[in-house]
């Protein structure tokens, strides 16, 4: 509609709030007369990344739409910069781009709108800002692809877990997809959550005619498919692309009958990372152990020194070997708790998808580490104390986590249940007070050793069954506790933790790495019928044959595939000294990023780990790079342009050809990754370059390479030699490219030919 009245391509629409209010009103103006209820904002894209005057923006576009007489919704999409570790963009600084905007608008707008939004973490930061600077209700709504994925990997289940831990006021969907297709969806979130829903799909998906975009789903078509969103209990509906007034006005007329509900759900206990979800209550779960100091001297001398790697290597390993979550305690005396636990989640988010226990009794690090967690974590722990109650729930309601309640106060460990038991009930009525439900608390009944009370295990486990059977809480134990002071101590932790399952405990604080516990877990599932044909237990027997854990032996290609950015240097530094550049490249370093390539293609990981195998590569690669002899070569004097083609920005093989032209003595005009067309050429116009090297990785992004080379051929006499991965020689042939190199050592091959030199 506004392109319709008169908005420029590439301009901001956001920019017709002071230049052309007319027409934004009208637009507004337009879906009130048609029935709607709220009106959102023209202010999708606004923020200080992209403009100077925020708050004058802001407001216009408030005033604008309140003068359409209705509700006003405002409005916020993602921030167009991925958040760091995929991107480069601090989770603080997305928060302050939001607070800017909210601050602007929060006195004249009825509702906080996120929408179209691709990655819980950049929700987060928005939900944060929105939260610590207004009371206005907050809702979040997300674009969903047909895997039922955003960008950055959550599903609807993790996305749910995460969005009610934050407590927004309302969930839902927009954009990406039409009625037909949000439908499964809708339904999948409808059942995981008691929050209020909101849709907002597209007319139907875009269809490209004459290079213009349509939308085939009519206004009457879209509203007789709203009308069973309606039914589901979902209590806010719209549209999002293509849809038009007369889209709202059938919906409203359509639905205007429709009762208004909201289906309510038992309440669940789970736990997210920034893509999966792990459920308490179904299988019993794994939490590994492994990342806390108490008894490990390494660990010690590994935090003392900041060793990150030592705490990746650790919760790498424990994931291979079957950990559910990993628990993160980084506490020792003489460091900064603070900054070190800060450093460990940043690092564990980047290389595993497993959520996160925060263990911590430092409520400064406490807090720090829930707020930039990218999730929904676990936290260890709140206790029976006053002080510890009053400190840790608040944080708890603010940033949404599933606590461990140890059942301690200020008298101690009871030594019986039914003292454990007596604090596990205070600590629900206290955390009660704060708004906080049952569900959100595991309860740790505290596993004492054995070899100084004989009927330590029993309390213990009968405390177990009694908040798990009457309590009908979660019940976790730090299972290794039981056998201190004892020899062959695996013998007792496996034996206790299969009794402690056997009266429900649903979560072990075990060592993922000692065979004994696995077996008893597995051998326990497979018994308890948890264990379809066996599958795990079999798989579990078949790993602990063969696999070794991860620490020291992780060889380059597994530290890339797995985005170990500080192990892939370690190993390159190693290999360099025995191994060829290209022998490095092209047997570590591309069936590395071919496989998580695959993986990536087939739905099995994320943008997240793709980044991160790919900032891997790139570390590795500068290793390579700099072990290369320099000026080995005496300089040819001939110049090579190299770009990676507009809308691609893939320039990890590009820069390996850059190197090795460099190498051989080439002068390389590097352009960089997403180049315009008219870059190019003006580049080889103003350098009188006589071959430009182009890089394309995606079939998308060939006819940016076909436009380039026909710009160049067209202006200059400049050769085009192109490469890539998604490139064979008969599409060179077709796209008009004078050569075409499959790898850096052709294109050597190839300048040396043309140049003769
Ligand atoms: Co993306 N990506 N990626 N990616 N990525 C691919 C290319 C993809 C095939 C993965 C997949 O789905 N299987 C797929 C493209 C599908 C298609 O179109 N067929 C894909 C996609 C879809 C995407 C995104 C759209 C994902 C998203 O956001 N949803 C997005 C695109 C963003 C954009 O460009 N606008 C995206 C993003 C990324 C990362 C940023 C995470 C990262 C790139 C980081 C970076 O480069 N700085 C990344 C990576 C790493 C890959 C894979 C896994 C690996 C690419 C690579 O570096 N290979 C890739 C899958 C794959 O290729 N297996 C994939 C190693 C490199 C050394 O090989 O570039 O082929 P290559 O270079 C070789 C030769 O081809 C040749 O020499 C090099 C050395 O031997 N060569 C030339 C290359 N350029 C040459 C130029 C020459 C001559 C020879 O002329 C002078």
């Amino acid at each position: 509609m506004l392109q319709a009245g008169g908005l420029k391509a590439g301009e901001l629409p956001e920019t017709l709030n002071l230049k052309n209010p007319k027409l934004v009103y009208s637009v507004h103006k337009a879906y009130a007369d048609a029935g709607a209820d709220i009106i959102s904002t023209n202010t999708f894209g606004v923020n200080s990344l992209k403009f100077d005057n925020v708050s004058e923006v802001v407001q216009a576009a408030v005033a604008l739409a309140k003068k359409a007489g209705k509700k006003v919704a405002l409005d916020m999409g993602p921030l167009g910069k991925l958040l760091k570790p995929s991107g480069d963009l601090e989770f603080e600084k997305a928060y302050e781009l939001y607070k800017e905007v909210i601050l602007a608008a929060k006195d004249t707008v009825d509702i906080v709108f996120f929408e179209t939004m691709t990655d819980l973490y950049e929700i987060k930061a928005g939900v944060l800002a929105a939260k610590e600077n207004c009371n206005l209700p907050i809702f979040v709504s997300m674009m969903f692809d047909s895997n039922e994925r955003l960008l950055t990997g959550a599903d609807i289940e993790t996305a749910v877990t995460t969005l009610e831990g934050l407590g927004i006021d309302a969930i839902g969907m927009n954009c990406g997809l039409g009625p037909a297709e949000m439908l499964p969806l809708a339904k999948k979130m409808r059942s995981l959550t008691s929050l209020p829903m909101l849709l907002n799909p597209n007319a139907g998906l875009p269809r490209s005619v004459d290079g213009k975009t349509v939308f085939d789903v009519d206004a009457e078509s879209f509203a007789e498919m709203m009308k069973e969103f309606a039914s589901l209990g979902v209590s806010y509906l719209g549209g999002c692309c293509g849809t038009t007034p007369a889209h709202i006005k059938a919906l409203v007329s359509a639905c205007k009958d429709a009762e208004s509900f909201i289906p309510q759900k038992e309440k669940v206990t789970r736990v997210s990372s920034y893509s999966k979800t792990v459920n308490f209550g179904k299988k019993p779960i794994i939490i590994g152990e492994r990342i806390n100091p108490t008894g490990k001297k390494l660990f010690k001398e590994a935090l003392r020194n900041h060793d990150i790697g030592y705490i990746i290597n650790e919760g790498v390993s424990q994931k291979e070997r079957g950990a559910h979550i990993l628990d993160v305690n980084v506490g020792l005396p003489e460091i900064d708790e603070n900054e070190m636990m800060q450093s460990a989640v940043e690092a564990l988010q980047g290389v595993t998808d497993l959520p996160l226990q925060i263990d911590t009794a430092d409520i400064t690090a406490m807090e720090t580490a829930l707020r930039m967690y990218n999730g929904k974590p676990m936290l260890n722990s709140v206790n029976g104390k006053e002080e510890s109650m009053t400190s840790v729930f608040p944080l708890v309601k603010k940033y949404g986590a599933v606590v461990v309640c140890l059942c301690l106060d200020e008298n101690g460990i009871p030594k019986t249940a039914d003292g454990r038991i007596e604090i596990a009930e205070k600590i629900i009525a206290k955390a009660k007070e704060y708004g906080i439900d049952k569900s959100e608390l595991v309860f740790d009944a505290l596993a004492m050793t054995v070899s100084t009370d004989s009927q330590s295990a029993n309390e213990t486990l009968k405390a177990v069954k009694y908040l798990n059977e009457t309590l009908g809480v979660k019940t976790i134990l730090g299972v290794s506790n039981i056998s201190f002071g004892l020899p062959e101590r695996e013998i007792v932790n496996s034996a206790f933790f299969n009794m402690a399952l056997s009266n429900g405990l649903s979560a072990g604080i075990i060592n993922p790495l000692s065979d004994a516990m696995m077996n008893t877990y597995h051998a326990f599932l497979a018994l308890r019928g948890l264990d379809e044909n066996c599958e795990s237990y079999i798989a579990n027997v078949s790993k602990t044959q063969v696999a070794q854990p991860v620490s020291k032996e992780v060889d380059l290609k597994t530290a890339i595939i797995k985005g170990m950015r500080q192990k892939a240097v370690e190993c390159t530094t190693e290999l360099v000294k025995a191994k060829d550049s290209l022998e490095i490249i092209n047997g570590e370093i591309m069936p590395a990023l071919d496989f998580v390539g695959e993986g990536f293609e087939k739905n099995k990981i994320f943008l997240p780990q793709l980044l991160m195998s790919a900032e891997s590569a790139k570390a590795s690669f500068e290793i390579i790079k700099a072990s290369m002899p320099k000026d080995a070569t005496e300089k040819k004097g001939e110049k090579i342009i190299l770009a990676t083609v507009h809308g691609d920005i893939h320039d990890i093989g590009k820069n390996i050809v850059k190197v090795l032209l460099e190498n051989y003595g080439y002068d390389v005009i590097d352009l960089g990754k997403d180049v315009p067309e008219e870059d190019v050429l003006q580049a080889v116009i103003e350098n009188n370059v006589k071959l430009v090297g182009l890089s394309a990785l995606m079939t998308t992004t060939v006819p940016a390479m076909e436009r380039t080379i026909e710009l160049v051929h067209k202006n200059t006499d400049a050769k085009v030699i192109v490469g890539g991965a998604v490139l064979t020689k008969s599409y060179a042939e077709m796209i008009n490219a004078d050569f075409y190199a499959s790898d850096a050592t052709e294109t050597v091959k190839t300048a040396k030919k043309y140049f003769q030199n």
